[in-house]
């Protein structure tokens, strides 16, 4: 991994890796892309970055061409949620998206270094609930979920058949402070937060009792370093490795609040079509393979993540 083209960089995950690669490989050597520019944004001004629709194959391939770049990192697409509502959309920028970025690595060289993230969302409901194993059914019922199984069979595809060295994470929810999330299931787990320190009280759209996986986004950005960098010969697995950091509800992700906000209250008004995916979602995944094969190790529980949210955030709003 030396010159890296990164789509959707101005997303919650695409704006952290940008500074993080910037700082492993140099500001040259990141190429950070969105459909849209944020004016006054680090991602747009603190180094290369260019307006890219990754829907438009002939842009894509024009932008990784014209950098001589040698890794996709492939992250613009549409989360759960979002793409509940919008099934067809969802499809096209997922799926299109994924297919363009796929053929361009393979067009700019046998053995370009590819990530694309899947999710806890490829399974479904008939998946075990607890430890979901790494290799087990697959029937999501999500259009998300359809998208990211499709796409871990795609990625496997151009593996097998072009040698394009495709590496990929499921991950769980993430949980930043420098760039909200938009449109997922998990995003509740976010915006507790935020209103604990605005209001010092949260109304949840995700039912009590609601187990999912989450994770702090620095182990996420560390994930991704950390497979790009294994070695080959080590991956069994070339669709996606289950992580995660934490399981949790957010009884418990009240409760930790509460050890530095006391009079923290939380209330549920469900939102049916979000609550819906997630009760379709695993309660925790066993990510032992990630572990074994490229030393996956997570540094952030719940409560170090709870201190950490609410330390920066409230540096934040000052
Ligand atoms: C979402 O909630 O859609 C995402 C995910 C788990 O993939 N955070």
């Amino acid at each position: 991994m030396k010159k890296v083209l990164i789509t959707g960089a101005l997303g919650q995950i695409g704006s952290e890796l940008t500074e993080r690669l910037r700082k492993d490989l140099g500001v040259k050597n990141v190429i950070s892309t969105d459909i849209r520019t944020i004016e006054g944004s680090p991602v747009v001004e603190g180094g290369q970055f260019e307006e890219l629709d990754v829907t438009n194959y002939d842009s894509f391939l024009d932008v990784a061409k014209r950098y001589e770049v040698d890794t996709i990192i492939h992250l613009a697409a549409l989360l759960s949620a979002t793409a509940e509502k919008r099934p067809a959309f969802a499809w096209n920028l997922n799926m299109t998206g994924l297919m363009n970025a796929l053929e361009v690595a393979r067009e700019i060289g046998p053995e370009t270094k590819f990530f694309a993230p899947s999710s806890i969302a490829a399974y479904g409901p008939d998946a075990e609930s607890d430890n979901t194993p790494q290799d087990t059914v697959m029937h999501p019922t999500t259009m998300y979920g359809v998208t990211k199984v499709a796409g871990e069979l795609l990625e496997n595809y151009y593996h097998t058949k072009y040698g394009v060295d495709t590496r990929s994470v499921r991950f769980p929810g993430l949980i930043s402070y420098k760039v909200e999330p938009g449109g997922g299931t998990t995003d509740y787990a976010v915006d507790i937060y935020y209103e604990a320190l605005k209001n010092k009280s949260y109304t949840s759209f995700i039912d009590k009792g609601t187990y999912m996986d989450m994770m702090y986004m620095d182990d996420a950005i560390e994930g991704i370093v950390k497979l790009m960098n294994a070695d080959a010969s080590r991956l069994e697995h070339r669709n996606s490795f289950n992580i995660t950091a934490m399981s949790f509800e957010p009884e418990q992700i009240a409760a930790s609040i509460r050890r530095r906000i006391p009079e923290f209250e939380l209330s549920y008004d469900v939102d049916p079509v979000r609550q819906g995916i997630a009760n379709s979602w695993p309660n925790s995944i066993d990510d032992s393979d990630a572990r074994k094969e490229w030393d996956f190790s997570p540094s952030y529980d719940l409560d170090k993540m709870t201190d950490e949210m609410l330390e920066r955030l409230s540096e934040k709003f000052k």
